[in-house]
């Protein structure tokens, strides 16, 4: 298959995709998403492949959707699906481990992209942000979702609606990415990892992605459900009776573990 907007390789058990449009810093556009899916899916599917790595330029990993093709879209044009959400999720699709690589921007779709993959090691040169606020406009593709649960509500908040960015030593200290590096190291040490990986029983990576994805994907409801029955309980418990009844009675309680 011959691409335009992307650069495709395999360095041993390594797919390796570099996002190709420097002219506009990686922006995506439908052209590019189709392109991504397509190699990703490809490599997925190839029992020579144990881990691929997806990476972008010096200057920029992605600065985002294509401003210029989204410009004139309509609500209808966008909530059909024909344009930028029908080939975003693909890469969720991919079974085998995905390491980001990140050099420069990683802003809005950039960012959000970078997340959809399993980890990300970005240089110290990196900078991640969700600006789509400063269009009139929100994340789309995942960013107002995965930044709480990767960052926490506050930073994710913070990004969100100031639309400011998030350095590398920042991510790193916040739990955005996986290792820092200098820039020159950052694609070797993306693909150092995946060679690690894919030098693994396939099954049990995985298997290891998919338990991972679970835990980090499950529902807050779910969890709250959880914690609410675990809650309801304890008061089928001895300790209970015996430690608010020991609160009331302004004395130390005394539980049986029962
Ligand atoms: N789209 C289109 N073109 C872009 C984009 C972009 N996102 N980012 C940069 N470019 C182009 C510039 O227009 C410029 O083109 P030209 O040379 O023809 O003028 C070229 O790339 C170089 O950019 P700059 O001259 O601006 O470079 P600087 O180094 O001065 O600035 C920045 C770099 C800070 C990264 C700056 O380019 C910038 O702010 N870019 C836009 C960042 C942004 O707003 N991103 C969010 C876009 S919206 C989005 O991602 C929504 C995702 C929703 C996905 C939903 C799917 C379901």
């Amino acid at each position: 298959m011959t691409y335009e907007t992307i650069l495709v390789e395999t360095i041993g058990r390594v797919g390796l995709v570099t996002l190709n449009r420097p002219q506009v810093l990686n922006a995506l556009n439908d052209q590019l998403m189709t392109e991504l899916g397509t190699a990703l899916t490809a490599f997925d599917a190839d029992e020579n492949i144990g881990a691929m790595v997806v990476t972008g330029s010096d200057k920029a990993f992605a600065a985002g959707a294509d401003i210029a093709a989204m410009a004139n879209y309509s609500y209808m044009d966008v909530y059909k699906g024909e344009y930028i959400t029908r080939n975003w999720e693909t890469i969720r699709q991919v079974r085998k481990p995905v390491i980001a690589a990140v050099r420069g921007f990683a802003l809005g779709g950039g960012c959000e992209l970078a997340m959809m993959c399993d980890f990300i090691i970005c240089s110290d040169t990196a900078k991640f942000g969700q600006p789509e606020i400063k269009l009139g406009i929100i994340p789309g593709a995942g960013g107002t979702q995965r930044l709480p649960r990767a960052i926490s509500k506050a930073k994710a908040m913070d990004l969100c609606l100031t639309g400011r960015m998030m350095d590398a030593s920042e991510a790193e200290r916040a739990g955005l990415v996986s290792r820092v590096v200098a820039p020159e190291q950052c694609l070797q040490e993306a693909i150092d990892a995946a060679t690690v990986i894919a030098s693994y029983s396939i099954p049990s990576v995985m298997m290891a992605k998919e338990s991972v994805s679970r835990a980090y994907e499950g529902p807050l409801s779910e969890g709250m459900l959880f914690e609410r029955r675990m809650f309801h309980s304890l008061f089928g418990t001895e300790d209970q009776k015996e430690g608010m009844k020991a609160f009331l009675e302004k004395r130390k309680p005394d539980f049986k573990n029962k």
